[in-house]
């Protein structure tokens, strides 16, 4: 495994110098932020960021995400110019020596929880999902005050709305069907260029908002990856999203994936499932509901080679920043992400 760290460009209050000397650091996750959503990136944004990132003593391997325009998830006529665009980013950054792209299909939403900074019994703050916080929020609701954390600021209410409702006339296979039109298109390029197409799981793995949520279990990544039969076409393997749902083994499905060589990048990080959702945790097995061994095991067990990145962290020790992508918090998430696989492959020769 190689370990990677996500780091959100000059206005990340987590410099590339503090992360260079998390032991063992090897890649840089980042992505171009200033462009808007469907967009071509400029050459030398992607220049700047592979040399900020190399000057550091990092590597420039990964981006997380080129987004996907909502007309290409809704089907629309002009999906054609983005998806062409998208394919024009995927060029870009394997110039500049990109091995893999995590991106995700998840309509409108990226991931959700109702609250970023919920106090733990340690004094920690962490992101949390309540269902009953959730069921109190109507995104078609003009009037409605209340809006949940990790939406995306660059739509008015009304702009939201539009586009809800327009989902909301979707069937989720009307939205596999527009998947599948992207990948067919995506793919293709992406295995010319050498680049690994990553998909993240939705998160959380079920349907919010009545919007259809698509790849969210073992199932979907099964017909997901049926589409299209070419190693560059996986999956960014994403404990937390997968491990939300208490139906989902994550461990069978890493050693299952891994082994079918089609994780690119996995996500590790622990949840607790609690009575009314799941609350974030520290990365530590016993700190929530999901067993970090036995997924790191599976993913060795399984040939893994890819990228692994400590996901989420909480806020410990002071720091405040940008939920859930602190430092500190993240930084002992990959400590002991390193000390798990040093374990796990000694034990194995
Ligand atoms: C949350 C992240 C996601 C992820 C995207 C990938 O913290 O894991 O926002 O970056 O879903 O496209």
């Amino acid at each position: 495994m190689k370990l990677s760290f996500r780091w959100y460009g000059e206005d990340d209050p987590v410099t590339l110098q503090h992360i260079r000397q998390i032991p063992g650091m090897d890649s840089i996750v980042t992505a171009v932020y200033d462009v808007p959503v469907g967009e071509v990136w400029p050459n030398e944004s992607i220049a700047k960021l592979k040399k900020e990132t190399e000057d550091a003593g990092l590597h420039f391997e990964v981006i997380e995400s080129i987004p996907v325009h909502e007309d290409i998830k809704l089907g629309k006529p002009t999906r054609d110019k983005y998806i062409e665009n998208y394919c024009e980013n995927i060029r870009r950054v394997a110039k500049a020596g990109i091995k893999c792209v995590c991106y995700n299909f998840m309509p409108v939403f990226d991931w959700t929880r109702t609250q970023l900074d919920h106090p733990l019994p340690d004094g920690s703050t962490s992101l949390v999902y309540y269902q009953s916080q959730v069921d109190k929020v109507n995104p078609l609701n003009g009037d409605s005050d209340l809006t949940l954390p990790g939406w995306d600021a660059s739509y008015t209410r009304e702009e939201l709305a539009a586009v809800v409702g327009e989902y909301n006339q979707m069937t989720e296979e009307d939205l596999w069907s527009n998947l599948e039109y992207f990948i067919k298109k995506i793919i293709p390029v992406a295995a010319e260029c050498d680049v690994n197409m990553a998909i993240h799981e939705d998160d959380p793995c079920w349907s919010i908002f009545g919007l259809p949520r698509i790849i969210v279990d073992e199932k979907s990544l099964d017909r997901f990856l049926s589409l299209y039969d070419d190693p560059h076409h996986g999956i960014t393997l994403c404990t937390g999203s997968l491990g939300c749902s208490a139906k989902n083994d994550v461990a069978k499905m890493a050693y299952k994936y891994a082994k079918m060589g089609r994780i690119h990048f996995a996500h590790l990080r622990n949840v607790a499932l609690v009575e009314d959702g799941f609350e974030e945790r520290a990365h530590l097995s016993s700190c929530g509901s999901l067993d970090m061994y036995a997924i790191a095991k599976a993913l060795h067990d399984g040939g893994f080679t890819g990228y692994v990145r400590p996901d989420h962290g909480r806020m410990i020790w002071g720091e405040t920043g940008r939920a859930g992508y602190g430092l500190y918090d993240r930084a002992l998430g990959a400590t002991y992400i390193n000390g798990l696989f040093e374990a796990i492959e000694k034990a194995d020769k």
